[in-house]
């Protein structure tokens, strides 16, 4: 018989219990995760589920963001967002062309990266060929690099705009060289809350619902949560139950990343940053909700170079990248850095006690012989 005495929450040693035996948590343990004061317990519990699904390594890659324009027609309704501006005459707004962005790109060709991460607001005018021309313009000249694309909500306003089905949009996003999609607009599912931090806004189900058709068509996706704002700990945990749901349907989310709110700039700057243990926490329960999602990942960019190396004992598996150029969070006052080196990713995770290594977005691992690359053959 194992001893509990780690434990001082004595409702956590049913849960190890439980999850020991790879039974699923439900809504109650995962609200009694939250509210536990013994976060050091919660937080071994998620360990041992991480070491369970990823023993003793930890991912890093080598990333660049790049988003496209932050002209919004939501630009007034996310109390949460610091990047959206109404129009190209709004002071900070910004439209790349598409030979513009194919340039940034290439500096990331240089640099080794294996994922280009884009996103931008509802643009009101773009035509749908620009993006397309985007990632035609890419595949050609970086066929090896990865492709992810687009929230469900633009794809959802590709949809309203471009009089296409949801299905259409995305095979034709498919077709020209889309890999797969990031996990934002997520925000929070409940509804009540929902509407008070970005009424109006593709509800939970037409997320879900980009996200299913994305999996039928082949098309991996990510998963995440907005938290540290008006959401009680009950939606968090409805929040990644309907996340697991939707992952025993269609089986393509590649991993989950909990987005700590950062409040300067935004409609809702009366509010705290998020606390070190706020992010940990969130990461640990993600660990024991998700039971089928493969991956947990610790945003450095929101929680900090130092909180996301503690994370990884806390049930992340993977630190994101060197991501290059982040704005959304930069621009709602986030002071962490807007890159970092894989010296520094691979320190913090050696630190950690794991085995670094480089991942490509599906987490394939990276092979690199000088200056070229390529994914070890499974
Ligand atoms: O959709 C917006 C959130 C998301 C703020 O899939 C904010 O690999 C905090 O989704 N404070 C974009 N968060 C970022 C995102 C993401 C990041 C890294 C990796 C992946 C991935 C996805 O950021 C938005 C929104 O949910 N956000 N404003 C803010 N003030």
């Amino acid at each position: 018989m194992e001893s509990y005495s780690r434990f001082t929450d004595l409702r956590l040693p049913a849960i190890y219990e439980k999850v020991k035996a790879e039974e699923r948590l439900t809504f109650d343990e995962g609200v009694a995760l939250y509210e536990s004061p013994d976060i050091t317990g919660v937080g071994f519990i998620a360990n041992h589920v991480r070491e369970q699904f990823n023993g003793n390594i930890a991912y890093y890659n080598i990333n660049q963001h790049i988003d496209y324009s932050n002209v919004c027609i939501l630009h007034a309704r996310c109390h949460f967002c610091a990047f959206a501006r109404k129009n190209m005459q709004t002071e900070g707004a910004w439209e790349m062309s598409v030979d513009e962005f194919l340039d940034k790109a290439m500096y990331s060709i240089e640099h080794g990266c294996t994922e280009i991460h884009s996103v931008g607001g509802l643009h009101p005018k773009l035509p749908f060929d620009y993006y397309l021309d985007i990632i035609r313009g890419l595949k050609e000249r970086m066929p090896q690099v990865h492709l992810k694309f687009f929230t469900a909500v633009e794809i959802h306003h590709f949809s309203r705009i471009f009089k296409m089905s949801i299905e259409e949009v995305l095979r034709q996003l498919k077709d020209a060289g889309l890999d797969s999609l990031p996990g934002g607009g997520a925000e929070v599912f409940a509804e009540a809350t929902r509407e008070k931090i970005c009424p109006g806004k593709l509800s939970a189900a037409g997320w879900l619902e980009v996200h299913d058709i994305a999996h039928r068509l082949g098309i991996p996706t990510n998963a995440t949560m907005l938290y540290g704002h008006l959401e009680s700990n009950e939606d968090r945990v409805a929040h990644l139950i309907q996340l697991r749901e939707q992952q025993d349907k269609s089986g393509g989310f590649v991993t989950f990343i909990p987005l700590a709110f950062h409040p300067a700039n935004t409609r809702m700057a009366y509010l705290s940053s998020t606390s070190g243990l706020t992010d940990l926490r969130n990461i640990a329960v993600a660990r024991l909700m998700l039971d089928n999602l493969p991956h947990i990942k610790v945003y450095w960019i929101m929680t900090g170079l130092k909180t996301a190396q503690v994370a990884l004992r806390f049930g992340a598996d993977d630190i994101d990248g060197t991501v290059t150029e982040e704005k959304i969070t930069h621009m709602a006052g986030a002071d962490t850095p807007e890159a970092v080196s894989v010296d520094a990713l691979t320190r913090l995770i050696e630190e950690a006690g794991f085995v670094p290594v480089e991942r490509d977005t599906l987490y394939n691992e990276i092979i690199r012989e000088g200056e070229r690359w390529h994914r070890k053959a499974a």
